[in-house]
């Protein structure tokens, strides 16, 4: 199968590049390096040393024998150039990860709500119109979250997989519908994935476009079999207050020592999936389209729940790292509950890798390689939700001095115990 892959030189399209390519498909890469751009404008670096994208399909192609082609190009603003490449190119698949990807990032000023509006948005629908104008019949997969739902609109009750059936009340009794899950988007961000999502019920319907919509949960990890081949094909490690995600912020700060920044509470309960799981359930989702005329196939990429503070505790016990407690920079429900159905990957064959696996061990010890590339500046998360919410800047004076060289005990090294410290949370 020839794969087209959008935003293939990120932390989530990276990876699966080099797993389709493994795995026997012809791969290409399309990507405007905007993600790389935004690392210089926040003054900050992944924290593996990720190497120019040039570098990396040359790297591949010695380690591997096999080509990833690249096509450089802007999919929110070349709308033309994308239609007219796609007769070239024929692929039988298109997998879209090309968005602004950071709730923090989005919310960081006016400009970034724009820009992540107009990129995401445009993005989706300029590869949409640009499907149907060039007569493409390649069925699509796009990235989508676990935030569309919200957290907390149905309680505990399990959420679906992207469809609920209602009863709606008529003059004759009731009629049952199957509609799309309400969203409830927490950020600008997510806000665009709940708009991405009605573009693929009206071209699902309107053109018959095969599309699949993956709600996935927060990635975690940094490296796949493909990745670990070279150092130079290493993926990227997010770990600044924006683009980091929970998890690998932790595995990092407890590296370097830092306190572990628990916003709030920790009460917060999200789902969670390996990156090499992520990479798996790609290739499942590219081999079972639906058919066209079908609506868009939705699959909850999950595997596993957790608390935040429960994630903090874990880390603390393998490390010893203290927690810290901080003022929640986001609008968001101080403690929910999380029950998510994900059958149909569990009946398509994923076999979920959970966070007892020894991966927690192989990200810290990333997290540990790499130790003296971090700034500890850019670690405490500065983007509120809504002007005037106060951040963790203010306690840092309270907070243990971070040190870059220390070195973190093993787990065999440590007790079991996890020590915290408290700073109130203050709202
Ligand atoms: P990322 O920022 O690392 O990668 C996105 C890539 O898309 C970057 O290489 C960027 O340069 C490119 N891109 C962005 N806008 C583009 C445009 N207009 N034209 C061309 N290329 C463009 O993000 P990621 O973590 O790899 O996430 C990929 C997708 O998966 C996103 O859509 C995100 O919403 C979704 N997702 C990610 C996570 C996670 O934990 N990382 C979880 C759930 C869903
Ligand atoms: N959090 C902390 N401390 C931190 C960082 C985060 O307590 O240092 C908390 C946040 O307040 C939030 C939770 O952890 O309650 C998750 O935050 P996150 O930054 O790990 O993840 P999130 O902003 O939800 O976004 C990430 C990806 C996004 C993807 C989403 C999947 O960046 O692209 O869509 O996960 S989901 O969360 O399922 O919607």
């Amino acid at each position: 199968m020839h794969v087209l892959i959008l935003g293939g030189d990120g932390f989530c399209g990276w990876p699966t590049a080099l797993y389709l390519s493994d795995r026997g498909h012809d791969v290409t890469i399309l990507d405007n390096l905007s993600r790389r751009a935004i690392d210089l404008e926040l003054e900050v670096e992944s924290l593996t040393p990720i190497r120019p994208l040039g570098e990396r399909l040359r790297v591949w192609r010695r380690v591997s024998g096999r080509e990833i082609g690249f096509v450089r190009l802007d999919l929110a603003a070349e709308p033309e150039r994308l239609t007219a490449l796609l007769p070239t190119l024929r692929p039988d698949a298109v997998v879209h990860f090309a968005e602004q990807r950071a709730a923090p990032y989005s919310m960081r000023s006016t400009t970034t709500k724009r820009y992540t509006v107009d990129n995401n948005v445009r993005a989706t629908h300029n590869l949409l119109s640009a499907l149907v104008q060039s007569g493409s019949h390649a069925a699509l997969v796009h990235l989508g979250t676990m935030g569309v739902y919200g957290y907390g609109w149905s309680g505990s009750a399990p959420i679906p997989e992207g469809y609920l059936t209602v009863r709606v009340p008529t003059p004759d009794g009731e009629v049952e519908r199957e509609i799309l899950h309400p969203a409830s988007p927490g950020s600008v961000y997510h806000l665009t994935k709940t708009l991405d999502q009605l573009m693929f019920a009206f071209y699902a319907a309107n053109d018959g476009m095969r599309i699949t919509d993956l709600h996935q949960g927060i990635v975690w990890g940094t490296q796949t079999a493909q990745t670990a081949r070279d150092e130079r094909l290493i993926n990227r490690f997010d770990y600044d207050g924006d683009y980091g995600t929970v998890l690998n912020r932790f595995l990092m700060q407890a590296a370097i020592g830092h306190p572990l920044t628990v916003h709030g509470s920790g009460g917060q309960t999200r789902a969670f999936i390996h990156v090499r799981d992520m990479v798996r359930c790609i290739e499942i989702a590219l081999e079972n389209p639906p058919a066209a005329g079908d609506k868009p196939k939705v699959f909850n990429q999950v595997t596993e729940s957790h608390r935040v503070r429960d994630l903090a505790k874990l880390v603390s016990s393998l490390t010893g790292v203290p927690t810290a407690y901080l003022p929640n920079p986001r609008q968001e429900a101080d403690e929910n509950e999380l029950n998510v159905r994900n059958d149909q990957f569990l009946a398509l064959g994923l076999n979920p890798t959970t966070l007892d696996e020894g991966l927690l061990e192989e990200c810290r010890e990333i997290a540990g390689r790499y130790r003296s590339r971090v700034d500890p500046s850019k670690i405490i998360a500065r983007s509120v939700w809504r002007a005037g919410m106060e951040t963790a800047e203010d306690l840092l004076e309270e907070l243990p001095e971070p040190s870059p060289v220390q070195a973190t005990p093993t787990a065999a090294e440590t007790s079991a115990s996890s020590a915290s410290v408290q700073t109130a949370p203050r709202r």
